[in-house]
């Protein structure tokens, strides 16, 4: 079989009602030094949340780190959860101490285990294992599935792979509805857990709505990564969720290579049925330079910041700051916030922008601030078919249409024809 030419990837995770993760995070740290990339699910996670992310993720493997007994019947679930969703040629392996006896591995090498891993065996002996079983290019076996999680997770390996896109064959760009949020901010600000929270907000908002995230994290080109946003998140795995995790290999700025190319899969690609309703792009943690969503590509950018920034000179050089159209203070509860929002809005209101400022507890369930910026969000979003129509207009027609919204449309209309920045403002003046 042929080599594979990019980081074999691998979803790791601890069964539902376990909370040993020690074992775990050792073993991901051992993985990505050795160049995979490890989607880490984090502890008590059930069946089927493991075998969704994993086929959302098209990752080739699941690797499980199992203690607290019934390993037998949830490795068998999981499989069972893959073969339903599309993803029977998913590899599944592990191990759990001293808890996995001899015996029990033997049954579960019978019920499509392909290895449990028992105490004492040395980290590299599990490196070797997944190199030789799964550093191998696999065979589009599953193209005829009706799972759309498996077609899009498929599709999506395509384009971000070296090679050439696959041919449009003239598919219609047509923009539908769909609301693109960018969120950044720096590292560890609760990116992730504000838009875990808001989430549950627009998938309890409509019963229909189906979401994609766009999550990254920071890589070197060519070295392992640890892809951990999904360990942070309940409510995005849910089956109206899609989510997929980019590594950055190696680019600053806090999106991936392929970023634009998964957003126009997600946005056009026929295998999606009606679409995502609402797409989510998660930045990794991002410095003072940084203006990720600077092409036009969102229709709203979000900048995520903790009370921690440092002093008001910190504040004057965060470049998001000008051109964010929303800035959460996130972490209200810490001690430093109250007056930390005051000196951030200080400084956006020097913008003239009317940029909105928004105090969020995202660690808090139900928190206020976060219903908040949920309310003004999903206002944009009851606005963007009055705007994409406008935007499909011929010229005479979108004044009229522009005008008779009484000034409430968002950028996303003019987002294919001005940059970002220019794009932000318009929202800006037009709110
Ligand atoms: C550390 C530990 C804890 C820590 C966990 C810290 C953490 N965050 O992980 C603490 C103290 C919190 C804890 C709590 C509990 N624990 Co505890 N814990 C252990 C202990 C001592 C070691 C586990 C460990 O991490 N080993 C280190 C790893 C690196 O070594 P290893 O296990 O040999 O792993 C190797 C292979 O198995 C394999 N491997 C393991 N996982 C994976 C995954 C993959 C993908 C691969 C490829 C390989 C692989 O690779 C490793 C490398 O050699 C075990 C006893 C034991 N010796 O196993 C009990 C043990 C697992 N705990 C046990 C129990 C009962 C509990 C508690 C319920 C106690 C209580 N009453 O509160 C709680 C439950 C916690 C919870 N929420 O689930 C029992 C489980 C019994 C059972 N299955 O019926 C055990 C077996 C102890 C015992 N003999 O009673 N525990
Ligand atoms: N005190 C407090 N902690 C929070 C809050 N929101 C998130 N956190 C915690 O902050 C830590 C980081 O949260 P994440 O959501 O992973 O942050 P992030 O910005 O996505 O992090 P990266 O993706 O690594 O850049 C976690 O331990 C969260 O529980 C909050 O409102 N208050
Ligand atoms: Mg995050």
């Amino acid at each position: 079989m042929k080599k594979a030419t990019h980081p074999i990837r691998l979803l790791t995770a601890v069964p539902i009602c376990d909370g040993h993760d020690s074992a775990i995070s050792t073993i991901n740290l051992e993985l990505i030094q050795h160049g995979i990339e490890v989607i880490y699910l984090g502890y008590h996670r059930p069946a089927r949340d493991i075998a969704r992310a994993a086929v959302q993720e098209d990752v080739r493997a699941i690797g499980i780190s199992s203690y607290n007994g019934g390993h037998v019947e949830f490795f068998a679930e999981v499989r069972k959860q893959l073969h339903a969703l599309g993803g029977a040629d998913i590899g599944l392996f592990g191990g759990g101490g001293g808890t996995i006896t001899r015996a029990d591995a033997q049954i579960m090498q019978k019920n499509g285990v392909d290895r449990i891993f028992f105490a004492g065996t040395s980290l590299s002996e599990i490196v070797s294992f997944v190199n030789d079983k799964y550093g191998t290019s696999r065979s589009a076996s599953s193209e005829n599935t009706k799972s759309i999680d498996r077609r899009l997770g498929r599709l999506l390996t395509e384009v971000t792979s070296s090679l050439p896109r696959r041919a449009s064959n003239g598919r219609q760009k047509k923009r539908l509805p769909k609301l693109v949020l960018g969120i950044t901010g720096p590292g560890g600000a609760g990116k992730t857990t504000l838009i875990d929270e808001l989430v549950l907000r627009f998938l309890r908002s409509d019963p229909k709505m189906r979401i994609a995230i766009l999550s990254h994290d920071p890589s070197i080109v060519g070295k392992g990564a640890l892809l951990g946003d999904r360990a942070a998140m309940f409510y995005s795995q849910d089956d109206r969720v899609f989510m997929r995790s980019l590594s950055t290999s190696g680019r600053a700025g806090g999106l991936a290579p392929e970023t634009e190319r998964c957003l126009d899969v997600l946005l056009h690609e026929p295998v999606n049925g009606n679409g995502f309703d609402v797409v989510l792009i998660e930045t990794v943690g991002i410095g003072q330079e940084a203006v990720p969503f600077d092409n036009g590509s969102v229709d709203k950018t979000i900048l995520v910041m903790s009370p921690d920034y440092g002093s008001r000179v910190q504040l004057q050089k965060i470049a998001m700051l000008d051109v964010a159209d929303v800035v959460v203070v996130n972490k209200s509860d810490l001690a430093s916030a109250r007056a930390a929002s005051s000196e951030i809005e200080h400084r956006v209101a020097m913008n003239h922008r009317n940029q909105q400022v928004f105090s969020t507890v995202a660690k808090r369930h139900g928190d206020a601030g976060v219903d908040a910026l949920f309310d003004a969000l999903s206002h944009v979003e009851r606005a963007l078919p009055a705007a994409r129509a406008a935007d499909h207009a011929p010229v005479a027609d979108k004044k009229s249409v522009r005008a008779g919204a009484t000034g409430s449309l968002p950028a996303s209309a003019a987002r294919r024809t001005r940059t970002g920045r220019q794009a932000a403002r318009g929202t800006q003046r037009d709110r």
